[in-house]
């Protein structure tokens, strides 16, 4: 398999004016006719007439209705062809039935349904699959199941067929159809420009009565980029279909978006609040798609983050409307940290826009998605607001129906604030995260902040060059007053100085507030520095990271020096969570700890080699130190946060379950789980029943409640999805290889079913400690499990291989191991391309 390259892009050759579909639906023989008008592309000289195609039996092909026979190969055929317009048909034939890959089309418990982003067109038919070929399409489905649908607005039904007709012109990848037994939540929703449009989830019969609150995300997602972006809806229907088996979260498909139903199906018995959240956001992710990747679409895959990076932004600002901005944005920046920068530190590093790939499906990345996203709240920092908005309103006026670049996007910012951003484009360029120096002095009146910048290596990248970096900085004066509210320091050199003249003392710096740039801040400071933050910033995001960093240094002292946890940790906290001034759902979250695979990556930075176990030990103990410090607040806290009258997902209850959890999770420490047992069997919603349930597990009890939850919610896929996978992530590090080598043999483990697997050997995977396991025994579970799914089903199996990405931290042993693991993979007869590539990157 051959690399490609952002720099060999050449445009298409031939244009398409017009798809014409018909679907003969048979799960093993399904025939796909397809009629479709090319026309010569002016701008290129080329004329060489090649169509994508993967897994097709081709029966007919013709031109202009004379029968052809193209040369096929693997990948596509190669025809003659006149040198003007000309109607191409074909007719071939495909097996949804057998595609495990669930790309293409393909069957999830009898119904058929596609996923064609990024390349799986090209197994439907014969077809120029590239996002620069834009067509409307109209679809003919001939099946006896009785829903069927396409892309676009309804134009016919009878007894076995509908058509469908999309005017919008769009890339195949946006192509989509499902045909099944199905039955809809329905509403309407009239624009403001007076369309009135009918929304439908389809879901299985079974599943029917859950999905209100997705319906419900939709059309405050209708409102809500109606209000902040001007952006309307444009056909007159909107369809969301849930499926079971499905490789990832959701897709945006025009006027046809189809969704994994764990993103979909809710009901407060069966969905925790954060599937709640997460059900709201990918909603309202993949309607803003309509806009910001369907309409404007991206002219080749390696500009995939200006409409993902773009689209997570827009969700990001919608979850903040919709619950609390701080909260908001410090889940965010914990997933950021989490992942992205996992990854920006890792063999699988690579820049927002890569430069080539083998597999694009293994570019569906943190760093595209996430940092992608921070690349625009930047910009929006930047140019300001307003600045903002009218770049948004030039970039849809200017590039609606067009398949675009970074390139335009970041011309539209120029052209509408004047700005130049040609040393801002380095973010879309250069991988890595970069790392800011800050030192401070105080003289006369005025103090000086000291900022260095510098972004390592990484894979390919040597040498970087410096980026512009938003920092956002308050200065506070010792008595806690703000004596500088927040200010926009623009970090362009490698090193830079800022003063603040006419200060009465030396103040104490709040630092990239609000996270204003994805960057790790490196500033020697000591506790009292960060306990002063946490009691008086008023950034509540540095307030929260305040506290993260106090309980980092705490665990790292634990870790390397044996350490006992710091009191003025422990009295900061019970400080912060007495103060009912704050949200519940902050102090919820300023009780957590920072992650074991985020300590080992803290204690790789610091030149220490991590041991998993250790770490695991460390945070076991500070948890108990923390319940044991703060002892009489917890039965308070518990008893106080409530939740009068019927269970409601939003951020305010959601906050007071949240804090209520973390009370009881301490107390479990405490009273050995009679109090978290006791929540578990009066629970009455699934983030009360799971959330009890966890406790227990985490302080090594638990097994009776895992019976009695099995037993009530066999039948329940996505509940029992959490079962599964709460065992392999929390269980003991001694024997999570065990309780997970058992899971795999469980009747119910469906592991063709990515959202099982995932469960099940992700949830592994997220044990550091079970993982890491010094006999090497997790890394050869994991190997052997993506070994047999990539036989299978490539994609899910080469996207769960970077559970690897961190080998190079940890010590030789165990970086033998992994390696071992790794080539036993590589070394596989039929491996992927998707798996190939991951490996291969892994290993370099
Ligand atoms: N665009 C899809 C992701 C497609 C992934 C293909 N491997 C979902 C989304 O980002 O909205
Ligand atoms: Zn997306």
């Amino acid at each position: 398999p051959q690399a490609l390259y952002l720099a060999d892009y050449t445009p298409p050759a031939w244009l398409v004016d017009r798809v014409e579909l018909t679907f003969r639906l048979h799960p093993s023989a399904t025939r796909v006719v397809s009629r479709i008008a090319f026309r010569p592309n002016p701008e290129t000289a080329n004329r060489r007439f090649f169509l994508h195609g993967e897994d097709l039996t081709l029966i007919s092909a013709a031109i202009d209705g004379t029968p052809v026979t193209p040369d096929i190969t693997p990948e596509g055929l190669v025809c003659d062809v006149p040198d003007s317009p000309f109607t191409w048909e074909a007719e071939v034939e495909i097996a949804p039935e057998g595609n495990t890959a669930l790309e293409g089309l393909y069957m999830s418990n009898g119904m058929y349904c596609t996923q064609c982003e990024a390349e799986g067109f090209r197994k439907i038919t014969y077809y120029p699959d590239r996002p620069d070929v834009m067509a409307p399409f109209r679809v003919r489905i001939e099946s006896d199941l009785p829903v069927l649908l396409s892309n676009g607005n309804p134009v016919g039904q009878g007894e076995g067929w509908a058509e469908w007709d999309d005017p919008w012109p769009k890339p195949a990848y946006l192509f989509a159809l499902v045909a099944g037994e199905l039955v809809a939540t329905s509403d309407t929703f009239t624009t403001c420009e007076g369309r009135k449009v009918e929304l439908n989830i389809w879901v299985r019969p079974a599943d029917q009565g859950k999905a209100d609150y997705a319906l419900d995300s939709l059309i405050r997602s209708m409102r809500w980029d109606e209000e902040f972006y001007g952006r309307a809806y444009d056909l007159d229907v909107f369809n969301i279909v849930a499926v079971d088996d499905f490789n990832m979260g959701a897709m945006e498909n025009k006027g046809l978006n189809i969704f994994n139903s764990r993103y979909v199906l809710a009901s407060p018995e069966t969905a925790t609040d954060r599937d709640y959240e997460n059900i709201e956001r990918i909603i309202a992710h993949e309607y803003f798609h309509n806009w910001t990747g369907n309409r404007i679409t991206c002219r080749d895959w390696f500009q995939l983050c200006l409409k993902e990076g773009l689209t997570v932004f827009r969700d990001q600002q919608f979850a903040g409307d919709a619950r609390s901005h701080a909260v908001k944005r410090i889940e965010d920046v914990i997933t950021l940290r989490a992942r992205q920068f996992r990854e920006d530190n890792g063999p699988l590093a690579h820049p927002v826009r890569p430069e080539s790939y083998t597999e694009i499906n293994n570019f569906y990345t943190a760093t595209v998605y996430e940092k992608g996203a921070e690349l625009i709240g930047m910009l929006r920092r930047l140019v300001g607001p307003e600045g903002y908005d009218k770049a948004l309103t030039l970039y849809f006026d200017r590039h609606d129906g067009q398949a675009a670049t970074i390139e335009d996007w970041l011309k539209v910012f120029e052209d509408a604030t004047g700005r130049d951003l040609s040393q801002f484009s380095r973010w879309y360029s250069q991988a890595g995260t970069p790392r800011l120096k800050v030192t401070d002095d105080f003289k006369d009146g005025t103090y000086t902040l000291n900022v260095e910048q510098q972004t390592p290596p990484t894979p390919g990248q040597p040498e970087k060059a410096p980026q512009v970096i938003p920092l956002a900085v308050g200065l506070l004066s010792p008595n806690g007053d703000e004596v500088v509210p927040t200010t926009v320091l623009e970090v362009t050199e490698a090193a830079q100085s800022f003063r603040f003249d006419g200060l009465g003392a030396r103040p104490i710096p709040s630092l990239l507030r609000g996270f204003s740039a994805p960057v790790i801040l490196e500033r020697d400071t000591n506790a009292e520095e960060r306990a002063f933050l946490l009691a008086h910033d008023t950034d509540p995001f540095n307030k929260w990271e305040a506290g993260r960093a106090l309980a980092r240094d705490v665990l790292v002292a634990m870790v390397t020096q044996g350490a006992a946890p710091a009191p003025a940790y422990l009295d900061a906290l019970a400080a912060m969570v007495r103060d009912e001034a704050l949200d519940p759902a902050f102090r919820a979250l300023a009780l957590g700890l920072p992650g074991e695979d985020q300590l080992a990556e803290d204690l790789h930075a610091r030149g220490i080699t991590p041991d998993p176990l250790a770490i695991h030990t460390a945070r076991e103990r500070l948890k108990s130190a923390v319940a044991t410090h703060l002892c009489p607040l917890w039965v308070p806290l518990y008893d106080q946060m409530t939740c009068p009258g019927p269970y409601s997902p939003g951020a305010a209850d959601a906050g007071r379950r949240a804090l209520r959890l973390a009370a009881l999770a301490h107390m479990a420490r405490l009273d050995q789980g009679t109090k978290a047992r006791a929540h578990f069997a009066q629970a009455n919603n699934m983030t009360d029943e799971l959330g009890a349930l966890s406790i227990l597990i985490e302080i090594g009890a638990g097994e009776e409640e895992l019976d009695r939850f099995a037993k009530r919610w066999g039948k329940d896929r996505l509940v029992m999805d959490k079962w599964f996978a709460l065992q392999t992530s929390l269980a003991a590090p001694d024997r999570a290889v065990s309780r997970t080598s058992s899971l795999t043999e469980h009747p119910d483990f469906h592991w063709k079913n990515p959202n099982r697997f995932r469960a099940v050997i992700g949830g592994f995977t997220m044990n550091a400690a079970g993982f890491h396991d010094p006999s090497g025994a997790g890394y050869d579970l994991v190997a052997d499990w993506l070994i047999r799914l990539d036989a299978v089903n490539p994609q899910t199996a080469a996207r769960m291989s970077t559970a690897f990405e961190t080998w190079t931290r940890y010590d030789a042993d165990r970086q033998a191991r992994m390696r071992a693991a790794l080539e036993r993979i590589a070394g596989r007869d039929g491996l992927s391309r998707d798996m190939g590539e991951m490996v291969g990157r892994l290993l370099a």
